[in-house]
């Protein structure tokens, strides 16, 4: 960092809480609070610490920053503004306006350098485990002097942070796994929205909590910058832990009237109290949104050093590179996030037979691996179920950090926040294992994949009640429903092993969403194919199994309901009832292709029908009021799944008799 008086330091730092203060006040919302407050010790890292090229924003070897307290995103966007990123003071303007790229919580792809999306707490605080897992993977493989020996992952986490399970699930896995390079400071504050944190946050002493975890931990005062400096220099140096920093801050520090209270946390300062603070700290009351010379001037001298420093490490990745061909073309596999072309013909091997998906999947898997080397990931404990391994892949541990299977533990909510970290640094196609149950653990990661459009790949499995004897607790009901009411989640629910192949080549294929895979854990009858498998048709997510002559309606269905609806269908041509069978594995990729192709799979001048062993409710969209959607809206039961398909319908005569009364104008 350039020498600079002690006055200008200071005056840089209030130049960030003052940014922040005006911003709020400007679109009056916001959290002024924790900027004001964090102020110091993000400008100690920004400056002293952090490397970052704001003209190449994702180089692969630059350190990663998170803002896990997203509410405090003008903190980000001032400190991105300040160190030269592609965010101008116009954007600090326009904070939280619409089409504004200075969203109220930072989302990843809005502006250059925010490398999350964060707001629902906890969350980054296990994205950044998920950057520190993908990097020591890649320094297991690549070896020792490659560009992922450099980079460390900081975040800025706070009270709710800590607070959230996610983020304790997170930490354990971290302190497991013993993963170095990997610095948080909290944002030690004491203050929620609430009030103090001793309302509900006492119990328990953070520091040996961590320490439990197997965390290196440090205290230090959050004014105290050679404090902060020296505590990160230590943090760093501890490659064989996580580190936390507690920083005792001041919530809205240089407020009068707020400072140190939660009325500093989630609302403008007012214009009185802006003015009292702007007096306090010695701030001129206008311009707002100023930027001082001499601290634009020491930015600009930092940004050079930066580029220096970038420029040098940049040599060295060259040099590097020059000298380990191999492992450079590896690097940039992953980089590429590279699959070959054609992938799926490579997948798919027309086998039939009765198999449950998730034995189809484990065997695609299998092909997958050595073709996509940067395909990672892992189950919550289940993968003896899930069949998620990728056999003689090796198991991730700090003694083998190149092995492509993670033990996620079971820690599902922190497995998804885990595999979004992996997914946004892009360096690794993650994908994540457990039952279609227990994705409900996971929503918020999923939900948050989505939303950010991250290429993550979610196998689900024991995918509905016909699992059996596990009982309702483990049957998922309105789980389906539930995903796919998740923009930009695509929900695959294959019936045979050629579906499974296309699911898995539209997951890997599919860059800008996640892609969930629901598959059974009970074996499924083949499906008799008259018409030849095409898996372009597959892949536009619903396509016909079977048309026959005079068909009176349409008959969709999904996974294990697939082969039940043939054979439902079947019964009722023989008494002249003719009907179309529609295999719909993805319904979003169906929902997005032209009219033609659903008019044409789905004709609308036929009442159509869904069978699908949940709960069905998204179903009414495609089969309208005049159609009729065969599924479950109660819970399920402990018992084979023989008699689970009496019980709920779910036989070919059953499901034949309720298409024909139907037919007949009944429901
Ligand atoms: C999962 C989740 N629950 C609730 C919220 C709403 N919320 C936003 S900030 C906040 C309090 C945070 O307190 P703290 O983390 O200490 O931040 P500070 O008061 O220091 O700004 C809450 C409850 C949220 N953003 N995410």
């Amino acid at each position: 960092m350039p020498s600079v008086s002690r006055e200008l330091v200071e005056k840089a730092v209030n130049t960030i809480r003052m940014l922040a203060a005006d911003a709020v006040q400007q679109a009056n919302s916001g959290h002024p609070g924790m900027p004001m407050g964090a102020a110091d010790m993000a400008f100690v890292l920004w400056t002293r610490h952090l490397r970052f090229d704001p003209a190449e924003p994702r180089w692969i070897g630059r350190d990663r920053f998170v803002l896990s307290a997203g509410h405090g995103s003008m903190l980000l966007y001032a400190l991105l503004h300040l160190s030269g990123f592609d965010c101008t003071l116009d954007d600090l303007k326009k904070f939280r306006q619409h089409h504004a790229r200075t969203p109220g919580h930072p989302e990843f792809g809005h502006l250059p350098g925010v490398e999350v999306t964060s707001g629902p707490l906890g969350q980054g605080f296990a994205n950044g485990v998920g950057f520190a897992l993908g990097h020591a993977m890649l320094r297991g493989k690549l070896g020792p002097g490659s560009p992922l020996e450099e980079p460390y992952v900081y975040a800025i986490v706070s009270d709710g942070d800590l607070m959230e399970g996610v983020a304790a699930e997170a930490a354990s896995f971290a302190g497991h796994n013993a993963l170095g390079r990997l610095v948080y400071l909290y944002d030690d504050n004491e203050i929620t929205i609430d009030g103090r944190t001793s309302i509900a946050f006492s119990g328990e002493d953070v520091t040996k909590r961590f320490e439990g975890y197997g965390w290196h931990v440090q205290s230090v005062d959050g004014r105290d910058h050679d404090g902060i400096d020296r505590a990160i220099q230590v943090a760093k140096a501890e490659r064989a832990k996580p580190s936390l920093i507690r920083v005792r801050t001041t919530i809205g520090f240089g407020s009068p009237g707020k400072a140190g209270k939660s009325s500093a946390h989630g609302a403008p300062l007012g214009e009185e109290e802006l003015r009292a603070t702007k007096k306090a700290l010695g701030w001129p009351e206008e311009p707002r949104f100023l930027v001082p010379d001499d601290v634009r001037a020491f930015w600009r001298e930092l940004q050079a050093e930066k580029k220096r420093d970038a420029d040098a490490q940049r040599a060295r990745e060259k040099a590097w590179r020059a000298e380990n061909g191999d492992k450079a073309a590896l690097l940039d596999v992953h980089v590429e996030r590279w699959a070959p072309e054609r992938l799926l013909d490579r997948l798919l091997d027309g086998a039939s037979g009765a198999d449950a998906t998730r034995k189809l999947s484990q065997a695609v898997v299998q092909k997958i691996a050595p073709l996509v080397p940067c395909l990672v990931g892992g189950s919550a404990d289940l993968a003896e179920s899930n069949l998620t391994d990728i056999k003689g892949g090796g198991s991730f541990s700090p003694g083998s950090p190149s092995g492509r299977n993670v033990h996620f533990g079971i820690r599902e909510h922190a497995m998804g926040a885990i595999a979004n970290g992996l997914a946004y640094d892009g360096l690794h196609i993650p994908f994540t294992g457990t039952f279609l149950q227990f994705a409900d653990y996971m929503r918020p990661a999923v939900r948050l994949a989505a939303l950010s459009g991250l290429q993550t790949i979610d196998v689900w499995t024991h995918d509905s009640i016909f699992l059996g004897e596990d009982g309702p607790t483990h049957q998922p009901i309105e789980h389906l429903t539930a995903l796919r009411a998740i923009p930009n989640l695509h929900v695959c629910r294959p019936c045979d092993g050629d579906e499974v192949a296309v699911s898995w080549a539209h997951a890997l294929a599919r860059r800008n969403g996640p892609t969930a895979l629901i598959l059974s854990r009970q074996k499924i009858a083949p499906v008799r194919r008259t018409v030849p498998f095409d898996p372009e048709s597959a892949l536009r997510g619903g396509y016909v199994v079977d048309a026959p002559e005079g068909a009176r309606f349409t008959l969709v269905a999904t996974g294990s309901e697939v082969p039940l609806a043939q054979a439902a269908l079947e019964l009722l041509a023989k008494k002249g009832l003719n009907g179309r069978l529609v295999s719909m594995p993805c319904y979003e990729c169906f929902d997005a292709q032209p009219a033609s192709w659903r008019d044409a799979v789905v004709p609308p001048a036929l009442p159509a029908a869904v069978v699908e062993a949940a709960r069905g409710l998204e179903w009414w969209k495609l089969v309208g009021r005049s159609g009729l959607v065969i599924g479950i809206d109660r819970f399920g039961a402990s018992a084979p799944d023989k008699a689970l398909a009496e019980e709920y319908g779910f036989t070919p005569a059953r499901v034949a008799e309720r298409l024909e009364r139907w037919l007949a104008g009944a429901r």
